[in-house]
């Protein structure tokens, strides 16, 4: 196939001419930009998107600010994003960027391959300097509100590093019918990196717990879409039971290296399994609530499943909405690239990973006819709970033609994944149909 990571990227760096982009410019400048509409893309004027396009755009005054055409959005085209390789951009307002399966491979995500998905304006990369960077726990329910830095939370409490899967609750989303509003992630808003750093229950029970605690909630260091800096872009948490769990983690290294800047440098919040905006980035403070938390995007419909199953395009009172927690069971097929050909006669190795957010994947299954039948593939254990596990299958075909390869993850409860996309919900989360890869058997 040609479309390997190790070519040279095309595609939306075109539209920079002969510069890099450089990740501070990246940043929305706040002191010199403040009512700029547009994001990363502020270099690029119209003539540029239309050179890079090969055509003129009659509607260009049409346009939303910052958007990208679809020529270049959602294609599998490599762009350039600092310490990103192949990601595919779905947004630059603020900067979302999904993986593509065959990129996933890894049994440990590398951090160019780790998704993006923000939902403000980023910090300022040189406000990031873990040296002078602290972390607040406070709360009502916080018995000895504290400051940390970074090397206080090192020297202090044991460290601790597990791979964990973290996956957007909107990953999926594209699929949905009628469209759910929001990014149109595909399959990509999801990795299994590790990540090093202490437990935050060590950290919370050092500064005490009151009795009636019940949830946590996080701040990060990034900025409200509006650029007001009394609205957070996103605060969200876990109820007690998963803050207190051995592997929710106050990181600052992933894959024994620091954060990425797009992943949440220096300092982020990691509890694996569930959406992963819980999963505070550039983290600056941690609440303990006596009640559920109240932060930005906690509110119904943000984040949130009616409690009921409903026809596609209800529209659901918020009452009506609970908190998504642990996410359902699936997998990928990362191995190979859809759109491969094959060789008639020699076995296909296929293989990918899957996962089933609190749960452990317990079988995996493949088809090569649309489901009629599936083979067991060989399922390794997770390295620690809340890891991926990688599966591997080998296939046979009967005669040259078009065959799609299904796989289909059962987590330990018997919850298989849905081969078509499950229930609809308003805001378009947790789809975890069988994802499906094309093979030409030749
Ligand atoms: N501070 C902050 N934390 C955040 C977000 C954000 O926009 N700001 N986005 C959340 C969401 S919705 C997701 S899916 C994950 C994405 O993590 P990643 O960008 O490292 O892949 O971060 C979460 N944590
Ligand atoms: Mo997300």
């Amino acid at each position: 196939m040609s479309n390997d990571s190790k070519q040279p990227s095309r595609g939306l760096h075109e539209l920079y001419g002969e510069d890099p982009i450089k990740a501070d410019e990246l940043v929305w400048n706040r002191e010199t930009d403040p009512d700029s509409r547009r994001g990363f893309l502020k270099r690029s004027g119209l003539l540029a998107m239309a050179t890079a396009l090969g055509a003129s755009i009659p509607f260009a005054n049409n346009m939303p600010a910052g958007l990208i055409p679809a020529a270049f959005a959602q294609s599998d085209e490599p762009f350039s994003l600092p310490g990103k390789e192949g990601l595919t951009i779905l947004n630059d307002r603020p900067i979302n960027a999904e993986t593509p399966p065959h990129l996933l491979d890894d049994e440990i995500t590398p951090a160019k391959h780790m998704f993006v998905r923000n939902n403000g304006l980023l910090p300022n990369m040189k406000d990031l300097d873990p040296a002078g960077w602290t972390l607040e726990i406070a709360g009502e329910s916080c018995e000895t509100p504290t400051t940390f830095t970074i090397a206080e939370l090192k020297s202090r409490f044991k460290h601790h590093t597990y791979q964990l899967t973290v996956e957007c609750g909107g990953n999926g989303r594209s699929e949905f019918v009628p469209a759910a509003s929001g990014n149109q992630w595909t399959t990509g808003a999801v990795a299994s990196p590790t990540f090093t750093g202490v437990r935050l229950r060590d950290v919370l029970e050092a500064c005490g717990i009151k009795k009636d605690a019940v949830y946590i909630g996080y701040y990060g260091g990034d900025l409200h879409p509006s650029g007001d800096p009394s609205k957070e872009a996103i605060s969200r948490g876990v109820p007690m039971s998963k803050a207190l769990e051995d592997e929710t983690l106050i990181a600052w290294a992933m894959n024994d290296e620091d954060i990425p800047y797009l992943n949440g440098h220096p300092l982020r919040l990691v509890c694996g399994g569930w959406p992963a905006s819980t999963s505070g980035k550039w983290l600056k403070k941690i609440v303990i609530r006596n009640k559920v938390h109240d932060g930005n995007k906690m509110a119904s419909p943000s984040y949130m499943v009616p409690k009921y199953p409903v026809a596609p395009g209800t529209q659901v009172p918020n009452e009506d909405m609970e908190i998504i927690e642990s996410m359902p069971v699936k997998s990928l097929v990362t191995f190979p690239k859809s759109g491969i050909s094959h060789k008639l006669g020699e076995p296909l190795q296929v293989r990918g990973h899957a996962w089933a957010g609190d749960l452990e994947v317990k079988e995996l299954f493949v088809s090569i006819d649309f489901g009629a039948s599936w083979q067991k593939a060989k399922l390794k254990a997770p390295v620690n709970r809340l890891a991926w596990q990688h599966w591997q299958a080998e296939l046979e075909f009967p005669e040259p033609g078009y065959y799609e390869i299904w796989a289909k993850a059962v987590d330990d409860e018997g919850q298989a994944q849905p081969m078509v996309v499950p229930g609809w919900n308003p805001k378009g989360y947790l789809n975890n149909a069988c994802h499906r890869i094309a093979v030409q058997i030749v």
